[in-house]
């Protein structure tokens, strides 16, 4: 992972992007990024659990300094609104740094409501649904938390927002 974070750290130094810009669909324009989406130990994950092809339609970075604050309660369902019909979607959540409790690492809800903190180390990921209840907490620590959420869906969703900058999103990965 220090490779990848220092190759995404230089893709986002680079003028003249707006400042969400950079950490949105660079799988697009940045191979360094598509690279970590194809990674076969994490492909070898998301075929095993949506079967030989699938479907990358977004990826996100998600950006927490020291100082920064929460994300609440949410599930991804409810952000899309109706962006993927049938609503089916696996996101795998990748630590390019630490992701710890004190740096505000993912939470889950569990069934029985009880909230279970998933702390990873980089390059460790975690998969969750469009249905998980998940939040991070505020990052307390003295350094940065940065993740990339790499989302994937089957080839049968229809997809209705596919274009990010004038380019599809979209990209059909198939079981080699
Ligand atoms: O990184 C975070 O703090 C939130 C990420 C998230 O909500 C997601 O990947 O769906």
């Amino acid at each position: 992972m220090d490779d990848y974070r220092r190759a995404f750290d230089r893709l986002f130094a680079e003028p003249g992007r707006a400042p969400h810009a950079p950490y949105q669909a660079r799988h697009l324009d940045a191979p360094v990024v598509l690279d970590l989406c194809r990674h076969p130990l994490l492909l070898a994950r998301i075929h095993a659990r949506l079967g030989p092809a699938v479907v990358l339609w977004r990826t996100n970075f998600y950006r927490k300094d020291a100082g920064d604050g929460a994300l609440d309660w949410h599930r991804d369902r409810d952000h899309w609104g109706g962006l993927l019909d049938p609503m089916r979607a696996l996101s795998a959540w990748i630590a390019i740094d630490a992701a710890t409790r004190e740096s505000g690492c993912l939470e889950f809800r569990g069934s029985d409501h009880a909230t279970v903190p998933v702390e990873l180390a980089p390059g460790e990921c975690v998969l969750f649904d469009q249905d998980a209840w998940h939040r991070s907490r505020p990052n307390t620590s003295a350094a940065r938390r940065m993740g990339l959420a790499v989302r994937f869906t089957l080839p049968s969703v229809r997809i209705r927002a596919t274009r990010n900058q004038g380019r599809t999103e979209t990209l059909l990965l198939e079981q080699r």
